[in-house]
């Protein structure tokens, strides 16, 4: 008995050292948002828990065995105070969720997309793909150098990245974990998404929509190298289509 609550505690102990422990570098600026967005709800909720916890087994233990219990009475002040704290908690979670949900990078449409779609109005930096989804794969069309490839998204880091997502059939949905990127790709519509990926290597794409027999098939790579990698490789392939051989980026993993 000893020593299973011993086992518990030491679970307990590694979960909270592996929750606070330092994340690596995000690698992308959404998916930074996201990871200090759960830092910072973390250290509200951590605490939370804990004082939950600590009163229900006080409770569970103080009173255990009584005959007599006594009818709960009503209690406006205390009543009044945990509707505040609560509220005041709720509050904090909406704020802290909207001013991420608030960035051009969680919501890059309106202003942004139609900068994009303006050659004249385009940052300067802003590398402009489209990715258009079909059953099943992911091409992906760079208008720049009038390049296309399939089953492979190529992107330059530490630059500002919009993927024009475009759907020949049914709804998809763009997922790239590692990049905290999500969205739906829709058919006769454009959704756009916005990013700036800071470290260079190969990740996975998914289909997050079920969209058919082939969904699971649906996975492709992207690739994030150095700006001049990318340039490099754009000029090597001008104008052409189905291009497979993706720059390597030095540290792949996948
Ligand atoms: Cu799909």
């Amino acid at each position: 008995m000893r020593r299973r609550r011993l086992g518990t505690l030491a679970l307990a102990a590694l979960a909270v050292v592996w929750l606070f422990a330092a994340p690596a570098a995000a690698q992308s600026v959404n998916r930074d948002l996201f990871e200090q967005l759960n830092t910072q709800l973390l250290y509200v909720a951590l605490p939370l828990t804990v004082f939950v916890e600590v009163i229900l087994v006080y409770a569970v233990v103080r009173f255990r065995g009584n005959p007599d219990p006594k009818p709960t009475i009503a209690d406006p002040p205390l009543e009044i105070t945990w509707t505040a704290a609560t509220a005041v908690i709720l509050l904090f979670v909406g704020f802290s969720a909207y001013t991420v949900l608030a960035t051009p990078y969680m919501s890059p449409a309106g202003s942004a997309a139609a900068a994009v779609e303006n050659p004249e109005t385009a940052p300067d930096d802003a590398v402009v793909v489209d990715v258009v989804a079909y059953q099943f794969g992911w091409e992906a069309r760079y208008p720049a150098a009038n390049v296309s490839t399939q089953g492979e998204l190529v992107v330059p880091t530490d630059r500002e990245v919009y993927l024009r997502l475009r759907s020949q059939d049914v709804i998809h949905s763009l997922f790239v974990p590692d990049w905290g990127i999500k969205q739906d790709v829709f058919p006769g519509q454009t959704t756009l998404v916005r990013t700036r990926v800071y470290e260079p290597g190969s990740y996975r794409i998914y289909c997050a929509e079920l969209c058919g027999v082939g969904h699971s098939r649906m996975r492709a790579t992207a690739t994030a190298v150095p700006d001049s990698t990318y340039r490099e490789w754009l000029d090597d392939h001008r104008n052409e289509t189905g291009v497979t051989d993706a720059p390597r980026p030095a540290n792949a993993t996948a």
